[in-house]
């Protein structure tokens, strides 16, 4: 039976990687986060479905996180001469992508045929699907006021404080057709959710509806990876977020926070071995804690993870 993987960015993509290989291409879904898309300069970003795309192809930027490997920065020095805006930075080369998308886009093309498309012009097989073909935005909450997701990540460095977040476009948003389809057919065996930030990259995804409660009733096993390791994210601002929204910056906190919002949908959840103490109490919360070594800083760390969690048997 199949898999099926929840991602963001590149925390995500690196365990989604490690999926690929360890799987057939046939064999695995990766359902990912668009709530960070937005458009500049008029062109549609994307960017944890690039960040996926780049990943999966082996091209994508290891020093940046983000964009091409061996990217040029031409274009936006121009546009800094000719005084337009660069604080979002584009490559040469990426800036082809968004070029091809903003062109398919004007032809009318949904965001699942885009990436079906851009996944097989780079040679991908696995099946890589936008949680929605719908706009949903993420909106930051500031103590300043409201920020659109790129502005309070890139324009303002993740600075202000922030008090919470909102998914503009979720309520009428439809979740991915082909994926959720699979899900009430039952057709994964496997589901695994990735160590991307809670808040902004797999919130929006579990709360498109009708998925997470598909999720939850699906018969096979659901098991997260914590994307917090001894009190610090890997990449990224979550433990910072979790700081400022006053929630304990710990592997239980992230437990907990999904036990909140989506009741019944964790079976396991996976932890670092460093953070093996908060077992217990995570397994308090009504799932299993199970204890791997989750960082993941090359091709075999990834590999072994993803062989770990399909490994986990349904409950
Ligand atoms: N992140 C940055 O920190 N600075 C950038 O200039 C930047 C440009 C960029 C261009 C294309 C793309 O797909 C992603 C880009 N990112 C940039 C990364 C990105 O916006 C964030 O990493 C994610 O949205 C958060 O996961
Ligand atoms: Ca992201
Ligand atoms: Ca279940």
């Amino acid at each position: 039976s199949k898999t099926l993987a929840l991602t963001g960015g590149v925390g995500g993509a690196k365990l989604c990687l490690g999926l690929a290989q360890v799987l057939p291409a046939s064999e695995l879904d990766i359902l990912v986060n668009t709530a960070d898309d937005f458009e500049h300069l008029g062109l549609p970003i994307w960017p944890d479905i690039d960040t996926l795309l780049y990943t999966l192809s082996g091209r994508a930027n290891q020093t940046l996180g983000w964009g091409l490997e061996g990217e040029s920065w031409n274009c936006m020095e121009s546009l800094e001469s000719l005084g337009g805006e660069t604080w979002f930075r584009l490559g040469d080369r990426d800036l082809a992508t968004h070029l091809w998308r903003a062109e398919a886009q004007r032809q009318g093309r949904g965001a699942a045929d885009i990436v079906a498309a851009l996944a097989q012009q780079m040679d991908i097989a696995v099946g890589i699907y936008p949680m929605s073909d719908d706009q949903v935005r993420t909106i930051v909450r500031c103590d300043e006021g409201n920020l659109p997701f790129q502005h309070y990540f890139v324009r303002r460095q993740c600075e202000p404080p922030v008090t919470g977040f909102s998914f503009e476009g979720i309520t009428s948003a439809r979740g991915n057709a082909s994926v959720l389809r699979q899900l009430k057919a039952g057709d994964y065996g496997r589901i695994v959710v990735s160590p991307s930030n809670p808040y902004v990259s797999i919130d929006p995804i579990l709360q498109v509806p009708g998925v997470w409660t598909a999720l939850r009733d699906s018969a096979a096993p659901v098991v997260f990876v914590s994307p917090i390791v001894s009190g610090l994210a890997i990449k990224g601002p979550a433990a910072k977020m979790m700081r400022e929204l006053d929630v304990p910056v710990t592997a239980l906190g992230v437990a907990e926070h999904y036990r909140r919002r989506y009741p019944g949908l964790v079976d396991y959840f996976v932890i670092d071995e460093s953070d093996a103490t908060l077992a217990p109490e995570i397994e308090q919360l009504g799932m299993r804690a199970v204890v791997a070594p989750t960082v993941m800083k090359n091709q075999q760390q990834k590999e072994s993870l993803a062989r770990y969690c399909l490994a986990l048997e349904p409950l």
